[in-house]
């Protein structure tokens, strides 16, 4: 397994729509190895392929806590089959968009179907964290980011912030 870059907004990449998986492989499988590590290393509770550049519908999520036995969940082509009337709010983060956090309200209750690690097709019911982890993922593959449920300003000015941190990196590196 080896830890991959994230790639950091504003990306153009970030913004594209991921592509549908034909068929589950060791290639696929050792793609969905690094993409855990690199969230565990993070630290994170998801990661969608595209944020280490990878423009392919694959998610990993795990939302155990530090002191519980890891409970790594690998989605491949995930569809959103349900999503509740009632909504829950959540303070959400991306390690694409590191430092900024927000309350983001979303069904609080989903319904999934994807293939799993060994391309087994899998039905899912989510609630809670998982069921807020599984949309904000899905929307990664769509090209959408939790700030885009913002007001312009607030998402406005977190894209310039991020942009100046790039800057000011570039400056440090050159
Ligand atoms: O680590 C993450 N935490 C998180 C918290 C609330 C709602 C969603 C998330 S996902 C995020 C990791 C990430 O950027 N996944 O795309
Ligand atoms: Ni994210």
């Amino acid at each position: 397994m080896s830890k991959r870059p994230i790639i950091i907004e504003p990306d153009p990449i970030l913004r594209k729509k991921s592509q549908s998986l034909e068929n589950v492989d060791n290639d696929l499988r050792k793609l969905l190895d690094d993409m855990l590590e690199t969230m565990y290393e993070a630290p994170g509770i998801g990661l969608a392929a595209v944020q280490i550049g990878i423009l392919k519908r694959l998610i990993v999520i795990d939302i155990s806590k530090e002191d519980q036995k890891k409970n790594p969940l690998f989605l491949i082509n995930p569809i959103i089959t349900y999503k509740s009337k009632n909504t829950s709010s959540y303070e959400e983060g991306c390690l694409s968009l590191p430092g900024h956090y927000a309350e983001i309200e979303r069904p609080s209750e989903c319904h999934l179907e994807f293939l799993d690690y060994n391309g087994k097709k899998k039905k899912l019911e989510a609630q809670g964290l998982l069921a807020t982890c599984i949309q904000h993922e899905v929307d990664h593959l769509n090209g959408i980011l939790f700030i885009d449920y913002l007001s312009k300003l607030k998402k406005d000015m977190i894209i310039k912030k991020l942009k100046k941190n790039k800057k000011d990196l570039e400056k440090i590196i050159l």
